[in-house]
Order: structure tokens, then sequence, then C-alpha cells
């Protein structure tokens, strides 16, 4: 993509390379597939960032900005052939490396490396320098890594600030570090995300993404992004909202992650919803939207029923846990437990299905007690999927400060904290068993007399169930048997030997091939296995002329004697808070 203006001087061409990085597997090589998940939705902000410094011809009307973008999680990284596209134009570029977090810091790094040796000027953005810089000493965590290689480290938000930057970079003035991390931007009026449809196509399914607004007022003791992007509510205007959509749909892309970590709570939610709503009603535009929101968005008056207007499909609830002394113990006291069915119900009521993220590690937790839990999430809560993640304390978060400052012993391997590994200790578990409960969470959950379960309530509440088969089947597969998040989950797994991490002992391509081809084979076949036992099942269950009328406990209407439910019953806070509950109905009835 380059863009413009008409001129008699000869024409210059600036190249900015906008990457992605993945991060490492276990097995040392970088985690790509032949089609990702979703879309990056940092590239697609960034992408669209730098199309309007391009369209705005900021380097002056001789220099073309041509843009490349690569998301590694669907595509390689050709170094070779990105050094030969920057030697052509005597290195009048620079490479960016997008959205970087923690745990895609180290491979960041060893993808800089090379451009770094041949003069390119490389800037790294993203949750992992932001976080740092705005929670820590501006040299933690590894961040001098980056500046021992000459990387530039950029803080906080692109949007104003990229054209400054190519311009710096272009003149020869690239600072080694710049800071934005004070100083958040007006989101509205800003230029759209976007990715052009041929790398949409590089996932599986066509979804857009963007983010309507950030920031969120709470105050989590493990979360990074309110101390990055603040905790107060900004966002797109309806109008930029309905820019997005219409640059998306004109490249027929109708369906979208809106990637605002709490939806609900942005500001300017039930103006955008009208203006979805009317897109949809309207202009029939066939929206699919996915959201995340937080445990009492059933209790703003009319949010549901909107969203669902406005084409929600999917929502995303940052659940975290069902024992109340775990939630105040990482200060999330509003999500309250006594809550739950009634919200998920809500959701259900509108053939809405959930994800739930669930924290595993939290201070009251054992082995013991996250079996029992999840033996209640199954039987009580109407939960559609569970993304269990084990708790990290991510550089940026209030928990990573406090344990930092205390010299807590956490893990060196920055490409660990991805919510799969244990990088720090546990008051009542070691982490061998901490380790050992996550990889269990999920055979437990999805065990195939649950998702049969899962099914049967899709049934009796109408959800489509093709999607919901298709958003299971990674849910169920990916971490037994890739060994890897659903989050960064794709199809069929690629591998290069030239993709193995910066250090590690090289391996003979014989054996390199001989192991990627037999477990390219071997998980693929599990793949379909389970897609063909769950599509019969699906089948079984769609005949059935009873399904709409199947009940269990989890489906039943919040009742009072709810609270003799095992969710309210078996740990001290949920009794609390029922005390709690009940004290207040006595002193206001
Ligand atoms: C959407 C999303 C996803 C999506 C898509 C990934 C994506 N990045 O788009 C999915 C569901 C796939 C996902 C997965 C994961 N995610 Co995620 N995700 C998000 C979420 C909610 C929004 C990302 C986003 O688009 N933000 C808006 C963009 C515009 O912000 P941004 O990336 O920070 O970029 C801005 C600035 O940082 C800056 N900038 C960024 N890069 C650069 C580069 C240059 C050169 C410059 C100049 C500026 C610049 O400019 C941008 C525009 O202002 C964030 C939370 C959040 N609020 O950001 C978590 C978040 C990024 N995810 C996180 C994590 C941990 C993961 C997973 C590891 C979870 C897992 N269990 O597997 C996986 C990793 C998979 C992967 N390959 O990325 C963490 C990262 C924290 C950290 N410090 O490491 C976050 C912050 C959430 C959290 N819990 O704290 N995620
Ligand atoms: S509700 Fe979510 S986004 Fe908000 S502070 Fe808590 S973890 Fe962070």
């Amino acid at each position: 993509m380059a863009h413009s203006l008409a001129s008699s001087q000869p024409r210059r061409q600036f190249s900015v390379v906008l990457i992605k990085p993945s991060h490492y597997h276990d097995d040392g090589y970088v985690i790509r597939w032949w089609r990702g998940l979703v879309p990056s939705n940092s590239l697609a902000a960034l992408h669209g960032v730098a199309l309007d410094c391009a369209r705005r011809a900021v380097l002056g009307p001789d220099v073309d900005i041509v843009i490349d973008v690569i998301d590694e999680t669907n595509t390689r990284v050709n170094v070779a052939k990105l050094l030969r596209r920057f030697r052509a134009s005597d290195g009048f570029g620079m490479l960016g490396l997008i959205g970087v977090q923690t745990n895609q810091y180290p491979r960041a790094l060893d993808i800089a490396r090379p451009f770094r040796a041949a003069g390119v000027p490389v800037v790294i953005g993203g949750f992992h320098v932001s976080g740092c810089i705005a929670m820590l000493d501006g040299t933690a965590v590894d961040l001098d890594r980056a500046r021992e290689l000459g990387v530039t480290i950029f803080a906080g938000e692109a949007e104003g600030r990229f054209e400054t930057l190519v311009q710096e970079c272009a003149s020869g003035r690239l600072k080694p570090d710049y800071d934005f991390t004070e100083d958040l931007v007006d989101m509205s009026g800003q230029p759209s995300p976007f990715l052009p449809i041929e790398f949409v196509k590089r996932t599986a399914g066509t979804n857009g993404s963007f983010d309507s607004g950030r920031g969120c007022p709470y105050q989590c003791s493990f979360c990074t992004i309110i101390n990055v992007q603040g905790r107060k509510s900004r966002s797109r205007s309806p109008d930029d909202v309905e820019n997005v959509i219409r640059e998306n749909w004109a490249e027929g892309i109708s369906r979208f992650f809106i990637t605002d970590d709490n939806f609900a709570r942005n500001r300017e939610w039930e103006p955008i919803l009208d203006r979805l709503i009317s897109l949809r009603e309207v202009d029939g535009i066939p929206l699919g939207l996915m959201i995340q929101v937080d445990t009492l968005c059933h209790k703003i008056p009319n949010f549901i029923e909107k969203c669902h207007r406005a084409g929600v499909t999917r929502v995303f609830i940052g659940l975290e846990n069902i024992n109340p002394d775990n939630l105040k113990a990482v200060k999330k006291p509003q999500n309250k437990i006594t809550e739950y069915r009634r919200m998920l119900l809500a959701w259900k009521a509108q053939g809405i299905f959930t994800y739930a993220g669930y924290i595993l590690g939290l201070p009251a937790d054992t082995p013991e007690s996250i079996r029992r839990d999840i033996e209640i999430i199954q039987r009580e809560l109407p939960l559609d999927i569970v993304e269990w993640a084990i708790l990290t304390p991510l550089p940026g978060s209030e928990d990573h400060t406090a344990l930092w400052k205390k010299g807590a012993a956490m893990d060196g391997n920055l490409n660990n904290y991805d919510f799969e590994h244990v990088v720090a200790d546990h008051p009542r578990m070691s982490r061998s068993e901490w380790q050992a409960i996550y990889h269990e969470a999920w055979t437990r959950y999805y065990s195939p007399a649950h998702v049969e379960t899962l099914l049967r309530r899709g049934a009796a509440a109408g959800t489509p169930l093709l999607s919901l088969v298709k958003a299971l089947v990674p849910f169920i597969h990916m971490a037994p048997v890739e060994n890897i998040h659903p989050l960064q989950a794709g199809l069929f797994r690629r591998k290069h030997p030239s993709e193995r991490r910066y250090g590690l002992p090289p391996v003979s391509l014989g054996a390199f091939y001989a192991d990627h081809i037999g477990k390219t084979i071997a998980n693929n076949l599990k793949l379909i296995g389970t897609i063909v036992w769950i599509l019969r099942l699906k089948r079984r269950i769609e005949r059935n002329p009873n399904r709409r009328s199947y009940i269990d406990i989890a489906l039943t209407p919040v009742v009072d004697d709810d609270a003799a439910l095992d969710l309210l019953t078996k740990t001290s806070g949920a009794k609390a808070a029922i005390a709690h509950l009940k004290k207040v109905a006595a002193l206001t009835h």
C-alpha cells in the first residue's frame, strides 16, 4: 500500500514493516499456524494509524510510505527477504514490533536482532514495554536488553504520535525511548483499526476487530490494562464506529471482536449499540459481534437486550473465580457470586453464549478446592466456555510491582508469562502441583459428559448449535493435544527451522522434520476424531424432539433457595456473602 501526491522530484519509498510477534512454544519454536484464530487488533490499530500517515504524506510529497503487515501467528517472518527489501531502499524505513506482550518480548527481540545488525531502525511497542515503564523503574523487566540491541522503546499509545516517530526516523533522529504513558489519547476521531481482507483471510473465519473504547474503572490487582490504558473510559464516537464497520463491510467483513476489556463500562455503550442496531436493522449489515463485559452488566437497564439487537452472539466475562475470599484478595469484590447465575441466565435467554475467564491459583486455591469448584461450575452455572488461566504477575500489574519490590522469586524467562506456566510461588500449592492442576482443569471441565451437557443446554436455550460446536472444539482439543492455550490456537501448526529460539542448541534437519511431520499427523487425526464425535453428538441432540424442554440445576431460574446451592455454601466467603444479603434484606424490608 502506498500513497503519495504528484511531484516532479524523484520519488523515494519509506518502508514501514509492522510485525506482530508470536511467542515460543515449550518445543522451542514459534507458535505459528496455517490459519490463526483471530486477526491481531493491535496490528489493525497500528496499520490504521500508519495508513493515515501514508495518506497524509507525512514525510512530504516526494516520499511514498509503503506499509507491510505481518502477523507472526499466521505468517512466517522471512528475515532474509525483508532485509533485501530494506537494503534496496538503502535502509530508508522502519521495522515496528507491534503489540508486544510480555510472553512475546523474547521473540520480539530475536526478530529485532538481525535487523539491528543490518542497521535497520527498529521500534518496539505494546503492553510489556508500556506496563514496565508505567509501573517500574524504566529498566525493569529486561528493557535494557532492547536498548543494548539499539531497539527504540515506545511506551504508550501510537495515535497522534506515529507521525512524529516516522518523521524522526526518516531524518535519522530516532530517539532510544519515547514515553507517553502519562498522556492517554482522546480516542474520538482517531483512524480506524483496519486490516485488508487478504490478512483477515489468514485467520479461521473472516472476523474483523476494533476497540470501541479503552479504560476500565475497576482495580483488580492482577490487571495491567488499567495501568497502561487508564481507569477512565475513553471512547470512539458512534460515527467512528460506523466508519470502522463500513470500511470493513466494503471488504465483506461483518463479524467483529470488539476488544474493549469492559464494553459495559464504555460510557458511550448505548449510542454505540444504537448505531450498530441501525446498521444491522436499517442498512442490513449482518453484524455478528463478540464483546467483553463484567459480571454486573445485566444490571444496566437495556444493556443485554440492545447487545442482542446489535448482533452480539458471544460474550466474554471476567468471572475469575467462585470463591469471594479469592476475589477480595485480588481486589475484585465487584464480582458477586450471588449474581453469577442471574447474569449468565440473562445472556442465555437471548441465545448468546458465554465465555468466562477463570483464574487458577488465587490465594485460597488448592488442587482439591479447584477440583470441587470445577464440579460446582459444571453443575450449577449456565456457562458455556471456560478459559483457564494461571494467576500470572504480569509486569505492569499491581501484583507484579509488589512482588518485584519485595524481591520475590519470579521466573526470569518472560516467554513463560502466557497464563500457561507457573512463574511465581503460591501460599498453598507447590509450583508443580499448581502447574498440574492447570493442565487437569482443561480435561476435567471439557469431559465428554460435560460437553454433552453444554450442547443440551444450548439446544434448550435455542443457541445455534453449530456455532457452539465451532467455539468448543479448540477448547476441547488445544490444551491437552497441542499443549497450547486456545487463545493462541489455529489450524495446522507450521514450523520452520529458522524459528528456533535464539540460544537453544541446534536440531538436525532430519530430526526436525521427522518430529514436525509426525506430530502434525498425530495431532490432526485427534482433531478430526474430536470433530466427528462432537458433530455426531450435536446431531443426536438436535434430533431429540424434547430438546427444548431439557432442564438442569444450572438452567433453573434463580430462586430464593439458590442459597442451598454448593456455589453459595461451600466456602466461608460464599456463606458470608449470603449472610450479608440476608442482613441487607432484613434492614431494607
Ligand atoms: C484483543 C486481545 C487479544 C486477542 C487478539 C490479540 C491482539 N493483541 O489483538 C486474542 C484473543 C487472540 C488475545 C490473545 C492473547 N492475549 Co490478549 N488481549 C487483547 C486485548 C483485550 C486487546 C488488544 C488490543 O487490541 N488493544 C488495543 C491496542 C490498540 O492496544 P495495544 O496493543 O497496546 O497497542 C497500542 C499501544 O500499545 C501502541 N503500540 C503497540 N505496539 C506498538 C508498536 C509501535 C512501533 C508503536 C509506535 C506503538 C505501539 O499503540 C497502539 C495503539 O494505541 C488486550 C487488553 C488491552 N486492553 O489491550 C489483551 C492483552 C494484550 N492480552 C494479553 C494476553 C496475556 C494474551 C494471551 C497470552 C492470553 C492467553 N491465555 O493465551 C494471548 C496471546 C495470543 C496472541 N497471539 O496475542 C495481555 C498481555 C499482558 C502482557 N503484559 O503480556 C493483555 C494486555 C490482557 C491482560 N490480561 O492483561 N488477546
Ligand atoms: S475488570 Fe478486567 S479490565 Fe477492569 S480492572 Fe479488572 S481485570 Fe482489569
